[in-house]
């Protein structure tokens, strides 16, 4: 893909952590698990892969913003564009050794994001869009799946840590939706799911309660693989309500409708 120059800063930026967090992952599975085992560790990779984040973005765009999930917002000197960043999504995969965690990082203007990249450094995956110039995976033009009934069609869902405010609503969304699909999974790393449903591995995705780092990324990656993205309530806001839907084209109305209550003929 021939990205702007701001894309290959942030593919650039995503291949330096993925590095570094490759590295960390392989110490992950020798460490010992115990009060001061993995999770102290994680919490240092996942720091030092957002420094590294920053310093190449800010280093190459210094009047852009800032949004990372580990070091909060800073405001830049240009109001229009800010980067978002999640430096380790899918951390309980990580500190579990399970090979299913990503870099996310976002550019936003105007309040749209632009362009988008989720880095799989473990599967050596490069998902990346960019307005206008469609969705790619390492060298391959990707495009969402082409199934076009409910029935036939897998998902996938997140619940956040926690959960406890989230997981009645979850409960009820999957008591509408699996009985009319082919199957729910839940992987652990929202910004992969977005990228797979870009890719066609699946048909659709949403969660509730997720962060704008964790999806920023993937949502330009759906809709330039010509996906439809959406907040879970209609006519709301993906970022602000804190929830989102994600589908191919043929699905996205029925999925959209099961999990709104409205299930159409
Ligand atoms: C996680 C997500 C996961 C979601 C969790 C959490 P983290 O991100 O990607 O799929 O269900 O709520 O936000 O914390 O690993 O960056």
């Amino acid at each position: 893909m021939q990205g702007s120059a701001n894309l290959n800063v942030m593919i650039k930026a995503a291949r330096k952590a993925g590095r570094s967090l490759v590295k960390d992952f392989r110490e992950v599975e020798n460490l010992q698990v115990g009060s001061k085992g993995p999770g102290d560790f994680v919490t240092r990779a996942d720091m030092a892969a957002e420094t590294i984040i920053r310093d190449e973005l800010m280093g190459a765009r210094p009047q852009y913003g800032w949004v990372g999930e580990e070091t909060g917002e800073v405001a830049g000197t240009d109001p229009t564009r800010r980067w978002i960043v999640d430096p380790l999504d899918g951390t309980t995969n990580f500190l579990h050794g399970l090979p299913h965690w990503a870099v996310s990082i976002a550019l936003e203007h105007k309040g749209e994001i632009v362009s988008g990249v989720v880095f799989d450094a473990a599967k050596d995956e490069m998902f990346v869009a960019e307005k206008g110039a469609g969705a790619w995976m390492n060298d391959t033009r990707i495009r969402v799946s082409g199934r076009r009934s409910l029935n036939d069609s897998i998902f996938a869902t997140g619940v956040p840590f926690g959960a406890k405010r989230t997981l009645p609503a979850t409960m009820q969304d999957l008591a509408r939706l699996m009985p009319q699909c082919a199957g729910v999974r839940r992987w652990g790393a929202a910004s992969l799911d977005l990228a797979y449903v870009a890719a066609g591995r699946y048909e659709g995705y949403w969660e509730r309660e997720i962060n704008a780092y964790d999806i920023a990324a993937g949502i330009v990656i759906v809709r330039e693989a010509g996906g439809f993205v959406e907040p879970l309530r209609e006519g709301g806001d993906i970022f602000g309500d804190r929830s989102v839907i994600a589908a191919n084209g043929d699905v996205f109305t029925k999925f959209s409708e099961t999990l709104r209550g409205r299930e159409s003929a």
